[in-house]
């Protein structure tokens, strides 16, 4: 029958052992399920492969080979600020009908929700001669932990305005990690108005991950101002 033991559940991993006394030189694999055990309510959750180096006491517990060891990094699934049971199973060999449960199983892990953020480069703030338009640009990365989805509106102060390609509200569908995206918007002053407050808002949420969804908005504004040619 195989032994092990599910060692530690943090936020960053699971970690453990499992070996088979039937062939020590042979990696097992072990079964992950989540909320319940795995002839009941549970989640499958993963299998993964334990052949890593897993010390001298590892070593002891497996007839001198200590190369069962395994690591699992926590999902996403898993981190939403909700308490999770987490239950490991190894794999018997040869053949696999015989599945017990790792001691130390099940564990418990709360990890929060992963952060979402941005950051916004504005343009700066410009003087043009009466009647030209002007394109603003803002730079918007995601500087946060997962992908977001966005949504950008726009405030021209009475003056029109459109965001280039589009309209009056712009959907960025999908930023990654790190991606950046240019919002350009076309602003077209009105005779005789002076300057303006030109701002953006955009609003931003996370990809998925229920129950994390944490909508946020940022709003920013730079001036345009002209003045009469001569
Ligand atoms: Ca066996």
């Amino acid at each position: 029958m195989p032994k092990g033991s599910l060692d530690y559940a943090g936020c960053d991993y699971l970690s453990g052992w499992a070996c088979d006394a039937d062939n020590y030189s042979l990696p097992l694999d072990v079964h992950l399920y989540r909320e319940g055990p795995m002839d009941g309510s549970g989640i499958f959750l993963s299998s993964v492969v334990a052949d890593l180096p897993g010390g001298s006491s590892v070593g002891t517990a497996c007839g001198g080979n200590p190369n069962h060891a395994f690591r699992y990094v926590i999902p996403e699934v898993l981190k939403d600020g909700l308490s999770h049971w987490v239950y490991a199973y190894a794999v018997d060999i040869p053949g696999g009908i015989n599945r017990p449960m790792l001691s130390g199983s099940p564990k418990n892990v709360t990890c929060p929700c992963p952060a979402i953020n941005i950051s916004l480069i504005p343009p700066a703030p410009v003087m043009e001669p009466e009647e030209d338009t002007v394109l603003l640009t803002w730079r918007v990365t995601n500087t946060g932990e997962k992908p977001i989805r966005l949504e950008v509106t726009k405030d021209c102060g009475g003056w029109d305005c459109h965001f280039q390609g589009d309209g009056d509200v712009l959907t960025i569908g999908y930023l990654d990690l790190l991606e950046f995206r240019d919002i350009t918007l076309d602003v077209t002053p009105v005779h005789a108005d002076r300057l303006r407050n030109i701002s953006i808002t955009i609003t931003y949420d996370d990809v998925g991950g229920l129950p994390c969804i944490q909508a946020q908005s940022m709003t920013n504004s730079t001036y345009v101002g002209y003045y009469f040619v001569a």
